[in-house]
This record gives C-alpha cells, structure tokens and sequence, in this order.
C-alpha cells in the first residue's frame, strides 16, 4: 500500500492468523476463487509488509488427519521461515468446526466420543502453541450451538464447555504452559445459535470457571457488531474487568452474515473508537487482523489487503493522537464533564447518614436548573469526527 504517513512495524504488534490471507474465497454459494497458499509464503509475505505475528488453527498448518512424519516436517518448514524472518507466534487456536465429525460441535457435541476426541485435538496443539512460544489460546466454538430448541440441552452444554475450559486449563498448569485462554464470542454463523453469543455472555461465563484467572476474552469487532451491540462498549468493559486478554479486528457493517472486511471497511466511526480507547488505555497486547481478503481479490489484491488494515489502524491512531491533543477536545471534554466521571459519587468514608445530613445533595439541590443545562457531546462528537475526517 502506498501513500504518506505510518508505516507499520513490529513495534506496532500486527498479527494475523494464516487462514485470513490463506483463505480460498469459497463460500456459500460458490467455490475458492483462489489456490490455497503456503503458510511458509505467508510468514514471509507478512514479514515484509511490517506485521509482528503469525497465527493459526491447528489445521491450517498440518492438515487433518496429517502422518506423524508429515507433520514434523511442516512444524520444522514453518519454524524455519520464523527464524528467517523474524516474526513471532503470539497465539495460537484448534480448528473444532471443519470436520463433519465437529457438525455438532467439540466440546459440546452431543456425543461423547466426539468430546473426547476435541479435547485430544486441543491438547495436542496446545503443546505446539507452548513449543513455538505463544501467550494465548484462543477458543472460539463456531459450532457450539444449535438450531433446534429440543435438539441441545443449553445447560448440559454449559456444563461440558465449562468442563472441557477446566480440563485444559489444568492441562496447561500441570505442564506448565504459561499460556492464557480467551473465549471468542459469537452470536450466529455458522449454528443458527452459538453458545457464548457476546462478551457479556462469556464473561459471565468465565467468572464460573475453575482457572478463571487464566481465562479472558478474545472479541472480534464484526461479532459483537452482527448482535448491533457497541463493540468499543464491549471492549471498555473488557478492560475493565482485566479480562482482554486478545482482540480480533476487522470490518463489518452492523447486523448481517459476517462480512470480515478489512479493519476500518466497516462501520469506520467505531474503528475510531476502538482505536482511540485501545491507545488511551494502553493496551499492550496483540492487534490481531482477523479478517478475510474479498472474495474478489486476486493474489495482489490479498497483500494489498493485509496491508491495508495495518495502515487503517496506524492511521487512526494518528487521528485519535491528534484527537486527544487538541486543546478545543479539551476544553470540549471538560464542559461536557467527561473527566468528572473518574471522581467518586461519594467523600471517603461517607455513611448513609451523612449523606441523608448533606442538604446540598437534596433538599437544596436544583433538579429543574441541572436539568435545564446541556451537556455539548455533539459539539464534542462533532470534533472527532472532523479529527477522523482529516478535518483539523
Ligand atoms: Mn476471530
């Protein structure tokens, strides 16, 4: 991607998984337009565009029901082209959707064997992820859910994921892994239903979990934004659980099939906002493209592609850079309160009979004139987005 401006650099932490570039382009109603791609072509391509990390699913890399051998000889080709070049693997996840044998899902298929067998699938490449130096694992069950109300026992199903999550979570404690988990969310897509369907749910679920310190969340800007939900929203209170742990990005226009667009492509003002919180906050963690090259790209069109979501987000953070600098925000932030918010509701060690004695907070307070007074976020919204225009 040409132009003016940042250039992205390991600096900047920029991930991808190998399944985003190496997508075919097949979907539902057509088949790839494009041939697979090496995942050692990848690692190499991504490298020199300036991205930092590398992801995968266990089967991108070694192919299901791969040989023994076969297998070591992709690993050692892959670590190969890591050494060469640099890049690292900051995370690392199981494909448990492919497969028919997963049509029901992995860890909460209705038959058993078909639980045991996606434990094993886990297990096995949990110990690839902690070989090649990853942080996080991510699960993300696309196929734990249903379609049919009779069909799946949603609590019996909870039951198992949380079983399966406790399993493995002392299977990395017991090797001593290091490693975190952190549960993707989604709503729909490809089950009718999804279990887990947005951040709300999975921490909440989270919070009932064995290891649940070593568990967070992974959200995807277009899966929160298919339920219409804020994913800037979700992604606050993430943080403000300590709970975010990775994060998917990419673009998507509000509630439909998940469209996987470039980062920015989408709904851009919430790309802003993201940016702009994830900066604010200092996130330290991955930016981690999760998307897919259009279904109308050729080869040229998918770097070009990978490329442009690294340059989206370094541009909006120039803009949210030159948002927060501006002394007119500031002024703007101060008149609408926005700092206020930090300032507790009540003094220190304030008791329910002191503030029953405070007269200012009642009898002598005036709702009518607080009331009456304008808060000025549009003036405020009006400025970010003349920042995010290039405006100012
Ligand atoms: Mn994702």
């Amino acid at each position: 991607m040409t132009g003016d401006g940042p250039k992205p650099s390991p600096s900047d932490k920029f991930s991808f998984g190998l399944w985003t570039v190496g997508w075919t382009a097949n979907d539902p109603f057509g088949p790839p337009t494009r041939p697979p791609l090496d995942p050692v072509e990848s690692v190499h391509k991504l490298a020199e565009l300036g991205a930092w990390g590398v992801t995968f699913h266990d089967d991108d890399l070694i192919p299901f029901g791969t040989e023994a051998a076969e297998r070591d000889r992709l690993i050692a080709r892959f670590k190969a082209a890591l050494e060469e070049t640099g890049l690292v693997v900051p995370m690392v996840t199981t494909n448990l959707f492919s497969h028919p044998v997963f049509k029901d899902g992995g860890f909460t298929s209705n038959d058993r064997g078909v639980r045991r067998f996606a434990l094993r699938k886990v297990m096995r490449n949990i110990d690839l992820a902690a070989e090649l130096g990853a942080q996080t694992y991510v699960f993300w069950g696309g196929r734990e859910g249903a379609e049919y109300h009779a069909a799946k026992d949603i609590g019996a199903a909870l039951e198992r994921y949380r079983e399966g999550l406790d399993f493995l979570a002392g299977y990395v404690i017991e090797k001593g892994y290091g490693l975190r988990f952190a549960v993707e969310p989604k709503p729909n897509e490809p089950r009718g239903d999804i279990l887990l369907p947005t951040v709300g749910h999975a921490l909440a679920f989270i919070s009932t979990l064995e290891h649940h310190e070593m568990v967070g969340v992974n959200p995807e800007v277009g899966h929160e934004q298919m339920s219409n939900l804020n994913f800037a929203h979700a992604v606050a209170q993430a943080l403000w659980h300590g709970k975010l742990f990775h994060i998917d990005l990419n673009g998507q226009f509000s509630a439909k099939f998940d469209q996987d667009l470039v980062f920015g492509h989408g709904n851009l003002i919430e790309a802003f906002s993201l940016v702009d919180l994830l900066e604010t906050h200092e996130y330290a963690g991955p930016r981690h493209f999760d998307y897919k090259p259009s279904r109308t790209e050729d080869f040229d069109g998918v770097w070009a592609s990978a490329a442009a979501n690294m340059r989206t987000y370094l541009l909006l953070k120039e803009r949210a850079a030159a948002f927060r600098a501006d002394p007119e925000v500031q002024e703007a932030l101060a008149a609408a309160k926005v700092g206020d918010l930090l300032q507790p509701t009540l003094n220190p060690g304030e008791t329910h009979a002191d503030l029953l004695a405070d007269k200012s907070a009642f009898e002598d307070f005036d709702p009518d004139a607080t009331g009456a007074r304008g808060y000025g976020f549009v003036r405020l919204n009006q400025l970010a987005l003349e920042h995010l225009l290039g405006a100012r």
